[in-house]
């Protein structure tokens, strides 16, 4: 009587944990690892007709959009190619449980890239939404160092509401001067202030979302 009980423990406890990886299988193929490598550098764009230097992630300001589902791990290799700044980017919004050396807050969470230096930065997206990342050293913001994440829930749900599109913007307001005569007026005394923007909304629009 010992025996079978021993042998019925055992075939349970053999089936509990087929079904357990059953389950588990599914749920780690859910998830994915989206893979950027970015070159940060100064280029000379005109994105309002006037010729300005702009700091760039792959050629582009605004950079590019990561697009991602939620639970997936994003890697982005940033290589910093501006000739004498350093750079350092914030993932805005994104918790970086487990990752908090990735949060990008340079003198904080990690030293400054230093030009001409490369940083992985590795986190998990464990929430759906729109987000944002933007450069957290000096006034690179002003200089067009940012971007949007998107995203979307895992395959197989939907949101609890019906929409036609989804479309990101992102607004900036875009100053003819360089960020260094903004930098060095606002540290002046007295305070040298280079103005108003030329542009009030620097809109980006981007297309139809689709993480796949
Ligand atoms: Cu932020």
């Amino acid at each position: 009587m010992v025996e079978l009980c021993q042998i019925v423990t055992r075939l349970l406890s053999v089936c509990l944990l087929v079904v357990c990886l059953v389950i588990s299988v599914p749920l780690a193929e859910a998830s994915r690892v989206r893979h950027f490598q970015w070159e940060v550098k100064h280029e000379f764009k005109s994105p309002d007709c006037h010729n300005k230097l702009v700091i760039t992630i792959n050629g582009k300001s605004p950079g590019p959009t990561i697009l991602a589902q939620q639970n997936d791990t994003v890697i982005v290799e940033l290589k910093n190619s501006l000739e004498t700044e350093n750079v350092a980017i914030h993932w805005h919004g994104i918790r970086q449980i487990g990752s908090p050396w990735s949060d990008g807050t340079e003198g904080i969470t990690q030293c400054p890239i230093l030009p001409g230096d490369t940083f992985v930065y590795k986190f998990v997206v464990d929430r759906p939404g729109t987000y944002m990342y933007h450069t957290h050293y000096g006034m690179q913001r002003t200089g067009g160092l940012y971007g949007s994440i998107r995203v979307a829930l895992p395959d197989g749900e939907s949101e609890p509401f019906s929409y036609d599109y989804d479309r990101s913007i992102i607004l900036n307001d875009w100053y003819h001067k360089s960020t260094f005569e903004q930098a060095a007026g606002l540290s002046s005394i007295p305070i040298v202030w280079v103005g108003e923007p030329q542009v009030y909304t620097y809109l980006t629009l981007f297309s139809i979302y689709n993480p796949n």
